[in-house]
């Protein structure tokens, strides 16, 4: 079957780049036909089981009524097709159109190539005839959202997994506790949210400046046990599984702010929900075993809100000093015979795994549960770079790519000074585009344990939801094309500027906030010579590029790039150029700088 798709893949990539139907995730085959179809009289049939829900999704594209004429589009399960699993087939013809998948999601994944393929021809109400074949490249395909330093509104995770759905990804690890908030009700441990789901102020600015201030505002919230199985459910709706993360051994000051007796024995604070951000040296006592009963307490209730087979543990970041003292973690340490505070981190870490995994659950970690000796069944999240994965595959462990060179969506999109305060770091669209998870240091087996990617949004700096999206957009749409989309068939500048701006202008429209990318030939930079023709284009379908040439910020008041504009600088004199896009919602891109010099 694959190697039937690579073939077609290639014999139309022609025809593709000719007639865009501007599909995010591209799919990983496209044949086109001759003709459109109209949708007006396009009416949905089910053949198998499939659930109302997925048939109304699907009429809803059309808003049609059964007319004489009316074609259908048929979504047929079929549990024996010849598809991967998520994969389906799409084909849109003279007599309708045909949807075939495995299994729901391949369904699911069907309506939404289908609903971006009518988003993107909608002037006129008819889309190409097309066969398209697709499967998903990885099985695992995740965000994740920290809900812990700054938390969002129901509505707003809710619309998080909208747009994840959207794009095919089929996970949301959700970071719950941390060290700034505890933010899941535990029934058995109240405290954990009435005291550590609040700290008392928060840091202003970013973490890196000199002097710390504080807001002197109390901060926080939690979700109730209610609230969490209504996402969940939301989420399973959508074919997303939510993975919970309970942080441990560290990141774990929200916890025992609420319950000091969980840290070390010579450990006696002072405690509290910590108000800035960093790595806190107040972390789960490693000797006690009241440590274990709590967290198999608070696993029990998690387990029953969330069926995801995977729990995320944590074990990033875990400071071992006060460990290395508390009478409790030595006594432990020597009775196993562990060598360092390394090996008793992975102790911890077993004896967990040992509990999930006899309750049918397996754990994820970040990868620094690698140091001390992987526990047997974790899969591993390697957040530093690629060599955690890179190790743990050779080990024949699952794993997870999630780099923050490539997949930090808490860092700057561009070097403006222009972007709203961020952690640091600079990660722009291209370069989260460019990211292969699987890596040629890997064997084909070895290969196999890379399931999938995932992009983090940390949220020390993300406190609204308007934020939450600018940081997430454009860059998860890459991410997606990342998680679904074989490397072959990848190719930046169809993605970012053939396809995006048609995505762009849907969020613009919907009112979804998300980061306007700076005009098409746009560079912040200084070009040399006399005469110039500039042709700067919109990076969001509908939206407008101005300019200035008299220094000031470019604004609906100035003039609009329609053509090129052709420039001339005298002789020993420069101009400087700014540009802007602007949609038709009024949102802005940063201003970009174009120095013209002429030094003849
Ligand atoms: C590192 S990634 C962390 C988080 C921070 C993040 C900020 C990881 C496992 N730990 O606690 O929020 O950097 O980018």
């Amino acid at each position: 079957m694959r190697l039937i798709l690579s073939f077609c893949f290639m014999a139309i990539v022609q025809v593709y780049r000719a007639q865009n139907v501007g599909v995010v995730p591209l799919p990983n085959s496209i044949q086109y036909n001759n003709g459109k179809l109209n949708i007006e009289s396009v009416h949905t049939m089910a053949l198998g089981k499939v659930p109302d829900g997925l048939v109304n999704l699907c009429s809803s594209l059309f808003h049609s009524q059964i007319k004489p004429n009316s074609v259908t589009c048929n979504l047929a399960l079929d549990s024996k097709a010849s598809i991967s699993k998520e994969g389906y087939a799409l084909s849109i013809g003279e007599k309708g159109i045909n949807i075939t998948a495995r299994d729901l999601a391949g369904i699911f994944y069907a309506i939404q190539t289908l609903s971006q393929i009518i988003a993107s021809s909608k002037e006129n109400n008819s889309i190409p005839y097309l066969t398209i074949y697709d499967e998903p490249r990885y099985s695992y395909r995740g965000m994740h959202l920290d809900v812990s330093r700054h938390m969002f509104p129901v509505s707003a995770i809710k619309q998080y997994i909208d747009v994840m759905s959207q794009y095919k990804f089929n996970t949301l690890h959700w970071h719950l506790t941390d060290d700034q908030g505890w933010r899941i009700e535990i029934k058995k441990y109240p405290r954990l949210t009435e005291i550590g789901g609040y700290r008392d102020q928060t840091l202003i600015g970013n973490m890196q400046k000199s002097e710390r201030e504080f807001d002197g505002i109390r901060y926080g919230g939690y979700y109730t046990q209610e609230e969490v199985k209504e996402i969940v459910a939301y989420a399973a709706a959508r074919y997303i599984t939510i993975i919970p993360e309970i942080e441990m051994p560290g990141h774990a000051e929200a916890a025992i702010a609420a319950y000091p007796h969980l840290a070390c024995e010579n450990n006696h604070g002072p405690f509290g929900t910590v108000q800035y951000f960093g790595v806190f040296e107040n972390v789960f006592c490693a000797g006690k075993d009241e440590t274990f009963t709590f967290l198999q307490d608070v696993l029990d209730e998690v387990m029953l809100l969330f069926p995801s087979r995977y729990i995320h543990i944590g074990g990033d970041e875990c400071p071992k000093v006060k460990w290395e003292t508390c009478p409790a973690c030595q006594k432990r340490k020597k009775k196993q015979k562990l060598k360092d505070e390394h090996e008793l981190q992975s102790y911890f870490v077993q004896r967990i795994e040992k509990y999930l995994n006899s309750k049918g659950r397996s754990i994820i970690g970040w990868d620094e549960i690698l140091e001390g000796g992987l526990a047997p069944n974790a899969t591993v999240m390697s957040w530093q770079g690629t060599k955690g994965g890179i190790l743990a595959a050779k080990q024949r462990h699952d794993v997870i790519m999630t780099p923050v060179s490539h997949l930090y969506l808490d860092y700057l999109q561009s070097k403006s000074n222009e972007e709203p305060l961020a952690i640091g770091g600079h990660l722009p669209l291209s370069q989260v585009y460019s990211f292969n998870p699987t890596t040629a240091e890997l064997s084909a087996e070895e290969q196999k344990h890379i399931l999938g990617v995932q992009a983090n949004i940390w949220t020390e700096y993300i406190d609204t939801p308007d934020k939450l999206f600018y940081m997430m957009l454009p860059r998860a749409l890459a991410v997606s094309e990342i998680a679904w989309t074989n490397q072959s068939n990848k190719n930046y500048v169809d993605f970012s500027e053939k396809r995006l701006p048609n995505h762009l202008a849907q969020f613009d429209k919907n009112n979804i906030a998300y980061r306007v990318p700076t005009p098409f030939g746009a560079m912040d930079t200084t070009l040399l010579g006399s005469k110039f023709k500039l042709d700067f284009k919109p990076s969001v379908q509908g939206a407008k590029v101005y300019y200035t040439i008299d220094g000031y910020t470019p604004g609906t008041l100035n003039q609009t790039m329609t053509a090129p504009l052709e420039i001339s600088v005298p002789s020993k004199s420069v101009r400087e150029i700014k540009s802007i896009v602007i949609t038709p919602s009024g949102r802005r891109s940063v201003v970009v700088t174009t120095i013209l010099k002429n030094e003849e």
